[in-house]
């Protein structure tokens, strides 16, 4: 009965949709003006794309493609003439925002003009929601508009961790596909944790020879029913991450990567096990939940088998900063992102309390806690970071003893620590888990397992990322915000498509879309021309929206 009822309300919402105006376009741009003659240019595999200007091709080889997976066809590309369809231009608009453009569409065809080689691109994404779901008599056709646009925020991010569970190159370059199509431009790959160490390393291959490997997963909500007694785990070669850098450079997408310190580490201390305070304690003898089963060796350091925040972490020795540089240079080589990510979350200071070693080393630095010890690690990693030319970012446990001075914080544990950084000049990412955890449930009902929490469509659509509680010379410190996706509970790509959709498209209203252009019932009037090409892209979704239990704002 259900399903009848959300297929009815699908197509109802369409056949209203149909009615009012065919444009339905995520992010809602900053104008849309339809011509007083409503008409639409008819799309057809006879149709050319003409190229005016340097750096186009990435926009064209964007749609083709797309073209190609949807409709099984590509269009021409030629220098614009008289007969070319699609005009792709560079034009200086009146907002000299990256990533501004313009697009029109009437009797003689579709014209996208960027403020430069992004705004363009920007264009054919609002282009590829203009064109219909689906061809009529092997057209497809686009309305005549007009629209003008540009984003808000100037970092529109999602993060993937694929420390917990391994995704394949196919995925991430999916994920990456899906950022592009939002309009983002930040992915956050989060590519270290206790579960699983994810990339190939050259100057110590023990990383992924045993770090990339777990002999088996709890089953079930921490701390478990049982384990799956599975060896899972993977990891990607250097030339796999410069293909897949690559690929995100044509989408405009910057790759930032995440190594984690000085928390977070079980899977490289399980490689290299003079990373720890305690190289001879075993993994299961001192952090090892007594009611979490365990599969395998249970001798010497293992890599995690269970969720949580694990005690033993990197001990802050020259080994440790000499292993973490070396990793890093490796890093930095592969990825031109200006932003490194150096974690510094959820670092429990129990073994640095009773390691002789980090107790006279705090002496000799002058150390007062171990807050400020974590804070002498990440200033150390945030200088050599430097010397390199790049930035840290790290969460916002970094701000406490002391925040390193050039770095950018991702708030998290709510709003507080990114009003505190942008309170004292520093650059702020807000992350937090209160509005865009999308880890968490998005129904009150879930039917499968998911970490907790409850974080329907319509909190997430609302969240604002400048903070009231931020003065206003202070708010250009924000740059902008990012979901993350932690996949303890996410084991496969259909799971993660599932809690990344809708409420990604949600978010990329937050990010892209202008504050007073922003409504929630304007975007649920467009959610189901939004799931029709979800079912285009052949990916999973969440239908919690539709549920009856869901909070008053949902969609009915
Ligand atoms: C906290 S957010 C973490 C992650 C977990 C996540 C689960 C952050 C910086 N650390 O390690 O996966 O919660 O929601």
């Amino acid at each position: 009965m259900r399903k009848i009822l959300l297929a009815l309300s699908i197509c109802c919402g369409l056949f209203a949709q149909a009615q009012e105006s065919p444009i339905a376009i995520v992010p809602e741009p900053v104008s849309i003006v339809m011509p007083a003659t409503a008409g639409r240019y008819l799309v057809s595999p006879a149709s050319k794309i003409g190229l005016a200007g340097k750096g186009l091709e990435n926009s064209a080889d964007f749609f083709n493609e797309y073209l190609q997976k949807s409709f099984g066809y590509k269009l021409d590309v030629k220098s614009p003439g008289k007969k070319t369809d699609i005009i792709l231009t560079l034009s200086r608009t009146s907002n000299p925002v990256s990533g501004a453009y313009t697009l029109s569409v009437d009797t003689k065809g579709i014209t996208i003009s960027g403020h430069d080689e992004l705004g363009v691109f920007y264009g054919i994404q609002t282009l590829l929601q203009l064109i219909p779901t689906a061809e009529t008599n092997h057209t497809l056709p686009t309305p005549f508009v007009n629209i003008s646009d540009y984003p808000r925020f100037a970092y529109r991010g999602l993060m993937l961790d694929v420390g917990r569970h391994f995704f394949d190159v196919n995925f991430v370059k999916k994920y990456i596909d899906f950022l592009a199509l939002h309009k983002m431009n930040y992915f956050h790959w989060h590519l270290t944790d206790d579960q699983g160490w994810r990339i190939e390393i050259k100057k110590y291959p023990k990383l992924t020879e045993k770090g990339a490997w777990r002999n088996g997963t709890i089953i079930g909500n921490y701390p478990g029913k049982g384990n799956d007694n599975t060896r899972s785990g993977g990891f990607y070669t250097q030339e796999e991450i410069k293909d897949i850098v690559k690929y995100a450079e044509k989408r405009y997408i910057t790759i930032i990567p995440e190594i984690e310190m000085p928390g977070h580490a079980s899977a490289a201390i399980a490689a290299y096990p003079e990373l720890s305070c305690f190289p001879d304690e075993a993994t299961k003898t001192y952090y090892f939940n007594p009611n979490s089963a365990w599969a395998g060796d249970s001798t010497g350091k293992q890599v995690q088998q269970i969720w949580g925040v694990c005690r033993d972490v990197f001990v802050p020795s020259e080994n440790t900063f000499k292993f973490l540089e070396g990793v890093l240079d490796e890093v930095i080589a592969l990825f031109p992102s200006k932003y490194i990510h150096v974690g510094g979350d959820e670092c429990p200071k129990d073994n640095w309390k009773r390691s002789e070693f980090c107790q006279q080393l705090m002496k000799e630095k002058g150390l007062k806690d171990e807050h400020a010890l974590q804070s002498y690690f990440i200033q150390r990693m945030e200088k050599y970071i430097n010397s390199k030319g790049r930035s840290i970012i790290g969460w916002d446990e970094i701000l406490e003893g002391g925040l390193a001075p050039n770095a950018t914080v991702m708030s998290w544990r709510g709003e507080d620590g990114g009003i505190e950084a942008a309170n004292s000049g520093h650059n702020v990412v807000m992350t937090p888990n209160t509005y865009v955890y999308f880890d968490y449930a998005q129904s009150k009902k879930e039917d499968s397992v998911v970490i907790g929490g409850y974080l329907p469509l319509d909190k997430v659509y609302n969240y604002e990322p400048l903070p009231t509680a931020l003065p206003a010379d202070k708010q250009k410190f924000i740059l902008g915000a990012q979901a993350n996706v932690w996949t303890e509970y996410m084991d496969n790509p259909s799971k993660v498509e599932y809690m990344i959709f809708p409420r990604m498209s949600a978010l990329s209203e937050v990010l892209w879309s202008q504050k007073e252009k922003r409504s929630f019932a304007n975007f649920q009037q467009k959610l189901p021309l939004q799931i029709k090409r979800y079912l285009l892209w052949g990916i999973n979704y969440s239908k919690a929206f539709y549920e009856p239990q869901a909070d008053g704002a949902s969609v009915k």
